[in-house]
């Protein structure tokens, strides 16, 4: 007894604190955020993501130019809309909803399963056959979604879902439900908290610009406060063979190797204007091989494993060097992890692979150039 007690002492006095867990966002940024204390929190505790500097993008850059990538991957399913959808279900869970629906490049779909299990409802998701990412696919399998494949693209199951939510008792948790930019905008909070200020230049991939949308959300409600005394340009990317909000067009037939934004009309497309205008912003495009290129610059410099899509914010950067303001802080948001997309990274890499060697420690050493 006096023992234990001692030890409690002991701990208490000189260890180092212990970190208690990260509550999820909604706890974080409660006051930020549409809840009140009959809202149920269907939380995965997701949120709390690192900011991490990219060294080897800042040599390239020079300047002193200080880039951070804001690695969203690292949420509960693996992508920044769980931070929408532990909003929108518990918004859903409070008005009594027994089942939700979504059109998706994938990551939506995951999250949506995992939250609505969660909140122990049906999930009904829409993808496009055969361009969702097998991470993703297999997540929302695993969750339980029930999963309508259809011989379009994401632009007709949007416009399908969107229609059965008006017409079926499900809630429709694409991001024209507000409460999923709601959550969102806390990245923007979780940045500044981090940095002290708001950077210069946020730089981030866009398919349905939901998430440019939130983040400018969260900047300025932070800035009104006066908790940030600037707001940053807005730097939107989009994929070459997908980039309607660069061409100001509709694409009828999008592609790039960046499944996750692989749409042609985006739904948030008059918000987003929006936010270029009022942040000063710019929207271009990035190839699918400057795609490619930063994927593989993150694994192999910065150890770190996002998929195509969410490259393309850092490929933007890149792309945007000569622009770029001495001493500028940059965040590049990394909205989804490397594992979503396997197959991508088998095919796009640098790697030693030699297959088929004999277990022989002489020979293994032989391979290794020992
Ligand atoms: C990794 O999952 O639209 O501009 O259905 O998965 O807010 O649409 C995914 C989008 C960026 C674009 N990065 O975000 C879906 C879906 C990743 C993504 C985007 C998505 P928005």
């Amino acid at each position: 007894m006096v023992k234990q007690i001692l030890n409690n002492l002991k701990t208490k006095l000189i260890l180092k604190p212990v970190y208690k867990q990260w509550p999820g966002l909604i706890k974080a940024y409660k006051e930020w955020l549409p809840i009140t204390n009959n809202t149920p929190i269907i939380s995965l505790q997701e949120g709390g993501t690192p900011l991490i500097e990219l060294k080897s993008i800042n040599k390239i850059i020079g300047n002193n130019v200080k880039v951070y990538a804001k690695y969203d991957g690292l949420n509960p399913t693996g992508s920044f809309k769980d931070r929408g959808m532990t909003m929108a279900i518990s918004k859903a869970k409070e008005e009594g909803c027994k089942a939700v629906i979504c059109a998706s490049t994938g990551n939506t779909s995951a999250a949506a399963a995992a939250y609505a299990k969660k909140g122990d409802m049906r999930s009904f998701v829409l993808i496009p056959d055969g361009y969702v990412a097998q991470g993703k696919l297999a997540q929302a399998l695993v969750y339980g979604a029930e999963i309508i494949a259809i011989k379009g693209n994401f632009d007709k199951a949007l416009s399908i879902v969107q229609e059965m939510s008006k017409e079926f008792p499900v809630t429709l948790v694409n991001s024209v439900n507000p409460y999923r930019l709601e959550g969102q905008k806390t990245a923007a909070f979780e940045i500044i908290d981090a940095l002290g200020e708001a950077p210069d230049w946020l730089c981030i991939p866009m398919g349905n610009a939901g998430n440019i949308s939130a983040y400018w959300i969260g900047f300025n409600e932070y800035f009104k406060k006066g908790i940030s005394k600037k707001l940053p340009r807005m730097m939107g990317f989009q994929a070459e063979g997908s980039a309607p909000l660069v061409l100001g067009k509709t694409i009828e037939n999008p592609e790039t190797i960046a499944t996750a934004i692989r749409i042609g009309n985006p739904v948030n497309k008059e918000k987003a204007y929006i936010v270029k205008k009022e942040s000063e912003g710019k929207f271009n495009s990035v190839t699918d091989e400057e795609i490619i290129k930063a994927y593989k610059l993150l694994g192999k410099e910065e150890g770190i494993f996002c998929e195509p899509a969410s490259a393309s914010s850092i490929a933007g950067l890149l792309k945007l060097k000569k622009e770029i303001p001495k001493n500028a802080v940059i965040v590049c948001v990394l909205t989804g992890n490397g594992l979503k997309d396997p197959d991508c990274a088998i095919k796009n890499n640098d790697a030693v692979f030699k297959s088929g060697i004999e277990p022989d420690l002489e020979i293994v050493a032989k391979n290794m150039g020992f």
